[in-house]
């Protein structure tokens, strides 16, 4: 399954990685893209569960929602 999440707050290069690095810590999960400036984080996995998504987002001091 893909979860395309909407990501706001990511300033510079160092930010998409502190994201993709935070959504990688969760097992199953491959982060295909993460883009500051179209605000998208796109992960790739099986059953993923989207409140661990969000809420490691969410620790690194960013905020996210599912994008629909
Ligand atoms: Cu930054």
């Amino acid at each position: 399954m893909t979860i395309e999440l909407e990501v706001k707050g990511m300033t510079c290069g160092h930010c998409e990685k502190a994201v993709k690095n935070a959504l990688e810590g969760i097992a199953g999960v491959t982060v295909t893209e993460v883009n500051r400036i179209t605000n998208t984080a796109r992960i790739e996995g099986q059953n993923l569960s989207l409140e661990p998504l969000l809420a490691a987002i969410v620790e690194e001091g960013y905020s996210a929602a599912l994008r629909v």
